[in-house]
């Protein structure tokens, strides 16, 4: 246990020695892609990690225990996807009350991890300002601006409206850096005209993480890089993909918690599994980066330590 969060052994000696940890989500798994596909991600995420020399943990509730690392058997279980609910942080002590298995959005995985002491975190993209009436907002963005945590992505799903997620990160002070991209990715492909500010090595993002933590800054410091380019998709493609799924999803009534898996799988569908293919491409890579940086990160502390 690392406090009120469960975490397997390696993972908790991994956190007490400060060696390199990287959390990752599990709504990813058990809501936004579908079997096997989540499989396939859960398993390239991790090795991504591993080979990388890094400690990976999936956040989740495990039949009402927090948890950072789950065992083979429990994430069979979430993968399998059966009476798994999706969990936001503000769903966390819910899931607590009943035992529940919950899978974490990313506002729930950064919630567990921060508490569990990990300070980085790969996704695939955040949640953000949807965009038709009501504008569903993902809980993710007023999380992001409370919790100190580098956060790996590729920018927001293109299934939302990436200039107005773009402003609520601006508002809420969440600093983006492009690892070696001055644009805002799009999710499936890389470009979307929303600038942000470039960075070009591990080493920056790991000094200005640092700059920023001894500062008092609380946010989290989101770094985004496009998918693969061999995987990234025209934005023209996506474009009608989105637009019908938003139109159906309108006529469908879907609304809520169920909007972002609706559109995802929408997608999917509508480009005959190609975004799927680039989600899954981008998981991977950003699991590999995110591995990078917190071996750089533990580096830099563990010298600042030895040389106290
Ligand atoms: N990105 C994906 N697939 C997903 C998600 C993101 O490619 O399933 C999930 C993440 O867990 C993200 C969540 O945090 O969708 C956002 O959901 P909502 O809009 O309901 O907050
Ligand atoms: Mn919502």
């Amino acid at each position: 246990m690392t406090g009120v969060v469960r975490t397997l052994p390696e993972v908790a000696s991994a956190i007490a020695h400060e060696r390199a940890v990287v959390a990752l989500e599990s709504s990813v798994l058990a809501q936004g892609l579908p079997i096997p596909a989540n499989r396939e991600a859960a398993r390239s995420m991790s090795e991504a990690v591993t080979s990388r020399g890094a400690v990976a943990a999936i956040t989740a509730v495990v039949r009402g225990i927090p948890t950072a690392g789950l065992t083979a058997e429990e994430l069979e279980r979430f993968l399998a996807r059966d009476g798994i609910v999706k969990a936001s942080a503000r769903d966390i002590a819910l899931a607590v009350a009943r035992g529940s298995d919950a899978a974490t959005t990313v506002a729930g995985a950064i919630a567990l991890a921060a508490l569990a002491g990990i300070t980085v975190l790969a996704t695939g993209g955040i949640g953000g300002v949807h965009r038709s009436p009501p504008y569903d907002e993902s809980a993710d963005l007023a999380e992001l601006a409370r919790t100190p945590m580098i956060v790996v992505c590729s920018g927001a799903k293109a299934i939302l409206d990436l200039r107005a997620t773009a402003e609520r990160l601006d508002t809420l002070g969440v600093p983006v850096l492009g690892y070696r991209t001055a644009e805002l990715p799009a999710f499936y492909g890389a470009e979307s005209g929303i600038a942000v500010m470039r960075v070009d090595d591990v080493a920056t993002i790991v000094a200005t993480y640092r700059a920023h933590v001894a500062l008092g800054r609380r946010a989290a410091l989101l770094v985004v890089q496009p998918p693969p380019a061999a995987f990234a998709l025209p934005g023209s493609v996506v474009e009608r993909a989105v637009v019908e799924g938003v139109r159906e999803s309108t006529r469908a009534g879907v609304q809520g918690a169920a909007m972002t898996p609706y559109l995802l799988d929408y997608v999917d569908r509508a480009t005959s599994g190609r975004a799927r293919e680039a989600n899954l491409a981008l998981l991977e890579q950003n699991a590999a980066l995110a591995a990078d940086i917190a071996v750089a990160l533990s580096a830099a502390l563990n010298s600042a330590v030895t040389s106290e």
